[in-house]
């Protein structure tokens, strides 16, 4: 089991002196230090990581309830797929002694439920109404030829009929689509091909605003509604799960990500000791190199160039040590900034970096992305409520506010259990926003087998009590049954300061194949390097954290390829 007391330094250093200063102790900050120090020649004391929070591991953070010890809660990342080869070998082969890989069951669509309009059906009702050839019908008005498709079964379907309405892609890619039968559609191409693909598809629909324009430079809303109106687009946005899928980000990066990479016949897992284990892991490893140190609870402010020590140190960062209130002065070589588009902007915008005047090309690609909230809700209740429902795992879905919940699980000695009440994006945070700044905290109570004080210790992240009432609420509508109240809850709000976003999506009109290397060192004459989920073509996902970082390090800090990661797996732009 990995050692998640990996020691924090919450102290300051002025005049500290070394290589390589990582800002950001998420998944792409702590394993460029790992990559550094383990796989490069470098000593700990020439790397050292530094972040402005009490723990590390960023938008990863597993939890556990009072109650249910061995139940595993994920207040952000929460899985992995197994195509994604960086993160699925490091924790199935690099760190497989300190961690166990665990499906992340999906559960039945044929148990799971699916609430829209106040219209309650299972989630393979579309299936079902298929295989007795009926279309099922739904509260959306759609389009004749679009009724009676599920969502999944729909953006299939706009996919393949953009793709195959270019003639370009018929002639270069065809063969790697195929319509099966009346609603399913299979498009088969590697992220490999889709990078090939993506800069060059167009748009061929005439009569069509966006008639001859490319697929990268329409937003995917705008595709959507051209496509299957707005009522559709209303439908699949809302079925879909998540409202940050179908804002009106880029279409051409849309594809793919819809889609999966079918190549790999990619599956679900996580770890059986929370996600967050795989940055534990290779902090720890880090650690073991002499002079590491990852100085938690340290801001940083800006940096600049003109500086006392610029004889031998580029570089000179200035923190705020937020124990003591007190600035201090680091000096490095080179800089990564291992951290999303929010906390970049939180950073002083006027130093020789940042300033919009001297760097307008860097302060435009910045805001290539757009940020999405999203927030979690996690609830502890006496009995697993939904296994009278014959429901064990996987996601129901509504356009409730709440949006999903997930049934993550049953604690093996004890029958308290798990759900992620509300997993919600965009929109919907500001709907929970005016209940979680309420003052009135949930009040959480002793079970026969979490003590009084147990559940007060988790006071200070509970959610109020209003959402509370609000979420118990929503998931009674959605299960059409009575639901009792939890007994201890955890709200995680990642729209706050300072990730300002759950996950990221490239705005429509960038050339994304130009943008993603340019953050990686954003001036030829600077050392300074944006690694990160954020400017990743797998946002909302680690893989695309990882991804960012291995090609940062290969391409700047001459690192080889990591032996454990296969030959032939494609790092993306
Ligand atoms: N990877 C996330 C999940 O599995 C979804 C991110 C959605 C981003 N638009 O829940």
């Amino acid at each position: 089991m990995v050692d998640k007391n990996t020691a924090l330094n919450t102290g300051m250093q002025d005049g500290l002196k070394f290589d390589v200063a990582i800002v950001g102790a998420g998944i792409s900050g702590i394993y460029t230090a790992y990559r550094l120090t383990t796989e490069g020649a470098n000593t700990g004391s020439q790397v050292q990581v530094f972040d402005m929070n009490t723990r590390i591991a960023g938008r990863l953070e597993s939890v556990r309830l009072p109650g249910m010890p061995t139940v595993q809660g994920e207040l952000g990342g929460m899985r992995y797929l197994t195509s994604q080869k960086i993160v699925t070998t490091l924790i199935e082969q690099v760190f497989a002694d300190q961690m166990e890989a665990v499906e992340f069951p999906m559960g039945d669509p044929a148990d799971l439920y699916m609430y829209l309009r106040k219209d309650r059906c299972k989630q393979n009702a579309w299936t079902e109404a298929q295989s007795r050839g009926q279309k099922l019908l739904t509260r959306y008005y759609l389009d004749d030829d679009d009724i009676g498709f599920s969502a999944d079964q729909l953006f299939s379907k706009v996919i393949y009929d953009v793709l195959t309405a270019d003639p370009w892609f018929r002639e270069n890619f065809g063969q790697h689509v195929h319509q099966v039968d009346a609603y399913t559609y299979v498009i088969e191409l590697t992220l490999r091909q889709w990078d090939q693909v993506k800069p060059y598809l167009t748009y061929h629909f005439e009569g069509s605003p966006y008639d001859k324009r490319l697929v990268n430079d329409i937003g995917f809303w705008n595709l959507l509604k051209d496509q299957v109106s707005q009522e559709g687009y209303t439908f699949l946005s809302t079925a879909g799960g998540y409202y940050s899928n179908t804002i009106n980000w880029n279409a051409a990066e849309a594809f793919p990500y819809m889609i999966g990479d079918f190549s790999a016949g990619a599956e679900y897992k996580t770890i059986a000791e929370g996600f967050d284990s795989t940055v534990y892991a290779m902090a720890n490893d880090y650690m073991r190199h002499e002079g590491a140190c990852i100085w938690s609870e340290n801001k940083l402010l800006t940096f600049n160039r003109q500086h006392p020590q610029s004889a031998t140190h580029r570089y000179e960062l200035v923190f705020l040590n937020l124990r003591s209130n007190q600035q201090w002065r680091a000096y490095a070589n080179r800089l990564v900034l291992a951290m999303p588009r929010h906390s970049l902007e939180l950073l002083d915008q006027d130093n020789f970096f940042f300033n919009v005047n001297e760097n307008t090309e860097l302060n435009k690609n910045i805001r290539s992305v757009i940020k999405e909230p999203a927030f979690k809700i996690l609830m502890g209740f006496d009995t697993p409520w939904w296994n009278e429902l014959g429901i064990t795992a996987g996601h129901s879905i509504t356009d409730l506010p709440m949006r999903q919940c997930y049934y993550f699980g049953t604690a093996k000695v004890t029958d308290h259990s798990m759900l992620l009440g509300s997993y919600g994006d965009m929109e919907t945070e500001t709907f929970w926003k005016a209940l979680s700044d309420d003052p009135v905290k949930f009040r959480p109570r002793a079970t026969r087998l979490a003590s009084q004080l147990e559940v007060e210790a988790l006071n200070d992240v509970a959610a109020s009590d209003t959402m509370v009432k609000e979420v118990v609420k929503e998931l009674r509508e959605l299960h059409g049954v009575g639901i009792p109240m939890p007994y201890v809850t955890w709200f995680k709000d990642w729209g706050d300061d300072p990730f300002g976003a759950g996950y990221h999506a490239w705005k429509a009109g960038y050339k994304v194949q130009d943008v993603m290397p340019y953050m990686r060192k954003p001036m030829a004459t600077e050392d300074i390097h944006i690694c990160g989920e954020a400017y990743s073509d797998q946002q909302g996902w680690v893989e695309g954290a990882f991804c960012e970082a291995e090609k940062m390090l290969q391409s700047y800090f001459g690192l080889p390829r990591p032996s454990w990661l296969p030959a032939d797996y494609y790092l993306g732009w």
